[in-house]
């Protein structure tokens, strides 16, 4: 048996892409509320207004929540459909969707609050009554059916009246909205949840400089999204800390998006590259999470890019005492880097770098990479040495609803048996992994796209890109087989 007894089981989502109910139960809005859908080929935009009133509609820059260039303030757009809104409506389904959970056998289930929910712009100094009731109610239902909750605390959606203001996270005000926050919830649901992740992908901000290059390289930006990191890796610690306080039996992890980087060939030049690409995009704020600290080799990322970094002495303090007790991170692929030129190199959204001949892609140009699932595990846990959490896994992919409402997703179940089969494989050579959450276990927005039809879900629901749909659920072939893996604590692997 490669997984331990009592290893958790679930499946992953988060607020904006999945709960709906934008502006239900005195909610107040988030950026995403204002983001449109695109495709792979066609990027998501804001809508916005500019001093004149005039209303514009500009890409959407990932992973930068800064008002476009001369906005006052985002708005809607006449014609504009805004998928998050409404996503797949967890809001008015929760307990349809916890007993479909439920009956796949999950013992945990990772979601996130909505912060506007909660405090619906933000600077509230109380928070909102319906939004704790809300989530109390979704806790409750997970309990009564033996169901760990795993809570993220902030899955990309800044309060919007916090982004107008501060540019999101560019104001060191930032960090005691959000431990108020955190403090909130932590009180309100101590004795709900156990498993908490202060930020998602709290990586991706600077990751997206080196993968990406081009608009996002250039010293301006580090500076930006360093400052960013930085507050939010404070905030981070600051409510852990609180949170111990709280209850000192909280497991409070980290959550980065695992980018993991191999060279492109065996030219020490590639091998370099690719080390330093992961200590920028991996290690960088991991380090800071685990050990409570920047690692040596941020002063050659801040040297690289000019980057002058506004660390205080209570920021070092914070950092050192709010260290995380778990790691969890989301594999999707890996990347190929290399300073050759001339490489054949992928296309997709959120893929970066050259083809690797080995693998294959999806139809939104990731790799398919199992045994970088294990290789990502092995050099994780050998640096961390504490508990990880694979919190997202999947693949995205178009499904063809069958007229009997069924879906026939061999290609999904192909490649959740191939990655179980790596975590076994990682746990057999010494890595303590305790839960598996794969992505969009139900159907839910891209974040990336903004599509329904980039499925990842055991559950179809009945929702699509042009915002029709009657919001139903139907069980996928990979729900029945998804639920025999889990049946025989992932011994059983077969199709
Ligand atoms: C991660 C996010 C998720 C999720 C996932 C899949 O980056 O944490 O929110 O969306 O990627 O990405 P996409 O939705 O673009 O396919």
């Amino acid at each position: 048996m490669s997984f331990p007894k009592g290893f958790y089981w679930g499946g992953a989502t988060a607020a904006n892409q999945y709960e709906g109910g934008w502006n239900e139960g005195g909610r107040g809005p988030a950026l995403t509320d204002f983001t449109t859908g695109g495709s792979v080929k066609e990027p998501r935009m804001v809508t916005w207004m500019d001093k004149e009133g005039v209303i514009h509609k500009t890409p959407n820059k990932p992973m930068d929540d800064t008002l476009p260039e001369g906005a006052v303030k985002y708005c809607e757009m006449e014609g504009c459909l805004y998928p998050n809104r409404e996503a797949t409506d967890f809001y008015h389904h929760y307990k349809e969707d916890i007993a479909l959970f439920k009956e796949m056998g999950f013992n945990m289930f990772r979601m996130s609050i909505s912060w506007s929910r909660i405090y619906p712009t933000g600077f509230e100094a109380e928070p909102n009554q319906e939004g704790l009731d809300f989530y109390r109610a979704v806790f409750e239902e997970l309990k009564r059916n033996d169901i760990e909750p795993l809570v993220t605390i902030h899955h990309f959606d800044t309060p919007l009246a916090m982004v107008e203001k501060y540019g999101d996270w560019l104001h060191r005000d930032c960090i005691d909205l959000f431990v108020k926050y955190a403090t909130t919830v932590f009180t309100e649901y101590k004795d709900l949840v156990k498993y908490w992740l202060t930020f998602n992908e709290i990586n991706n901000v600077i990751s997206l400089c080196s993968m990406f290059g081009g608009m996002f390289n250039t010293d301006e930006e580090y500076q930006k999204r360093c400052t960013h990191l930085h507050y939010q890796l404070v905030a981070s610690a600051k409510a852990i800390k609180a949170g111990h306080e709280i209850n000192p039996n909280f497991m409070i992890g980290c959550m980065l998006s695992s980018p993991t980087v191999y060279p492109h060939t065996c030219d020490p030049e590639d091998v370099i590259k690719a080390q330093h690409e992961m200590q920028e995009c991996f290690w960088y704020a991991g380090d800071v999470h685990v050990f409570g600290y920047y690692s040596p080799f941020a002063k050659r990322i801040w040297a690289e890019h000019n980057v002058t970094l506004d660390i205080t002495e209570e920021d070092k303090a914070a950092l050192k005492e709010g260290t995380v007790d778990m790691f969890t991170f989301s594999y999707y692929m890996t990347n190929n880097t290399t300073t050759h030129k001339g490489e054949a190199q992928v296309g997709g959204n959120f893929a970066a770098g050259t083809r690797n001949p080995y693998l294959e892609y999806s139809d939104w140009g990731w790799s398919v990479d199992p045994r970088g699932l294990q290789y990502t595990l092995e050099i994780t846990y050998d640096r961390y040495r504490i508990p990880l959490m694979v919190v997202e896994n999947g693949i995205g992919a178009f499904d063809e609803l069958e007229a009997d409402g069924s879906v026939h997703d061999p290609y999904r179940i192909d490649y959740f048996a191939k990655h179980i089969k790596t975590m076994g494989q990682a746990i057999d050579n010494g890595v303590d992994l305790i839960a598996y959450t794969p992505w969009g276990c139900i159907d839910l927005v891209s974040a990336g796209t903004g599509e329904m039809r980039k499925r990842y879900g055991f559950i179809f629901v009945h929702k699509f890109d042009d915002g029709t749909g009657d919001l139903s659920r139907s069980r996928k072939d990979s729900f029945y087989w998804y639920k025999k893996v889990i049946a025989s604590n992932g011994e059983d692997l077969s199709k």
